[in-house]
């Protein structure tokens, strides 16, 4: 049993009250609220230690540099990197994928090649293979999903051929709380050869994970979604792969040297972090880390299970209730519509009595077609929620659905 009220403590945000009423915050997916750890460590940088890194010979940006690299060794930890090298420092999940496919594309992508990704990615895990695609000549194929949620592994086999340059799918789904078997998936490809991009956008703050146990080729993940501050995200790479793709962005930081006539890269996995990087909130990953760490993953992951099935059999019991994404093994996500509410409708409603969802199509109109919707009510729990705040959910739900009927 978790102390969630020792854990709310650090949270002040929770304490708000929205039209009057105890927020309860269940957009998580979205993105999670930071601790206080997360936020003094932020504050701190600027008000005792900003500087530029990797660039000054005085105190405080030596003092920034070496914290900016202890960060980058506490994330290879985290996720059980095999070097630090492998971790890059980006904006995001979204940059993360980006510099993969623009990168990969541009060294391994060749006319009539395909790249296979899900018809369960979030548009970010779509779209930038789509523009590497049409620079190339290249194609994308898309694995299926049951009505359950749940990919179809033959139909992902029989994409599989020698024409098969990338895979890239999520471990866990956004919309549909899916944690798809990505060992196999990486197992089946590499059968074949053919390298894996996980997005770990929504996995990092909800299971442990461990790159080299799953032998994923690349691993992406935001800050914002594990406690930590926007503007942070990690690449992780296998030291083959990212030696082997040209940069994504030129500038300062990833050169060796510059002259007119030629310039060298520099080593990574500064090859990957032109310019000046989101310094602070690099920091405050590192707390961020220190936080879930303090909990532990494994008690993480239990909490969250407690809540999902507790708010999934409460839900089911309210009449009209169609919960999207049934699979067996899922995160704490539930994408649901009552009847044929709009989904906009139901959160609005919801918002007036302080319970905060999303609503729409979460970044994934591919799963919308799928069931022909035009988008759900999502709600995503984190350490901090309790089962008290899914009775007042359900509370809330039970009030409303009159309404919306
Ligand atoms: N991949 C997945 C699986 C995601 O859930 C998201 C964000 C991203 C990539 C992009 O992450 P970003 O940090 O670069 O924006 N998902 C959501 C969501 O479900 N609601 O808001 C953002």
């Amino acid at each position: 049993m978790l102390d969630t009220k020792a854990i709310r403590q650090q949270f002040k945000i929770l304490d708000t009250t929205v039209y009057g009423k105890p927020l309860v915050y269940f957009d998580n997916a979205a993105t999670t609220q930071k601790p206080d750890s997360v936020i003094d460590t932020l504050s701190d940088y600027y008000r005792t230690l900003n500087s530029n890194i990797h660039r000054g010979a005085h105190y405080l940006s030596s003092t920034a540099t070496e914290r900016y690299e202890q960060t980058r060794e506490k994330v290879r930890s985290f996720i059980n990197a095999a070097k630090s090298c492998e971790i890059v420092f980006t904006r995001g999940t979204t940059e993360s994928i980006n510099l993969v496919a623009s990168s990969f594309g541009r060294a391994f992508l060749q006319k009539g090649d395909e790249v296979i990704i899900s018809g369960m990615e979030h548009h970010s895990d779509i779209v930038p293979w789509q523009i590497a695609c049409e620079q190339r000549g290249a194609s994308i194929k898309v694995i299926p999903f049951s009505d359950k949620g749940e990919l179809d592994l033959d139909a992902y086999r029989s994409l599989l051929s020698d024409r098969t340059r990338i895979v890239a799918v999520n471990h866990v789904s956004n919309t549909l709380g899916t944690v798809n078997p990505v060992k196999e998936i990486i197992g089946i490809a590499h059968s074949y050869g053919v390298p894996v991009l996980i997005d770990g956008a929504q996995s990092v703050s909800h299971i442990a994970v461990d790159v080299q146990d799953l032998d994923c080729d690349f691993y992406c993940f935001s800050g914002h979604k594990m406690y930590a501050p926007m503007g942070v995200g990690v690449l992780y790479g296998k030291e083959q792969w990212l030696d082997k793709l040209p940069p994504y962005q030129g500038g300062g930081e990833m050169i060796k040297d510059v002259s007119f006539e030629r310039t060298t890269y520099n080593n990574l996995p500064f090859k990957f972090e032109a310019g000046t990087p989101s310094v602070g909130d690099v920091l405050a990953l590192a707390s961020a880390i220190d936080f879930m760490q303090g909990i532990g993953m494994d008690n993480i992951a239990a909490h969250e299970q407690e809540l999902l099935q507790y708010a999934t059999q409460r839900l089911l019991a309210i009449p009209d209730m169609h919960i999207f994404g049934m699979a067996e093994n899922k995160t704490s996500v539930i994408s649901f519509l009552i009847g044929n509410a709009h989904p906009y409708d139901t959160g609005t409603l919801l918002d007036k009595l302080g319970i905060a969802v999303r609503t729409g199509h979460h970044c994934t109109q591919p799963i919308m077609d799928h069931y022909g919707i035009p988008g759900t009510v999502r709600a995503s729990f984190a350490v901090y929620n309790t089962k008290e705040e899914i009775d007042n959910f359900i509370t809330g739900i039970e009030r409303i659905a009159p309404m919306l009927s």
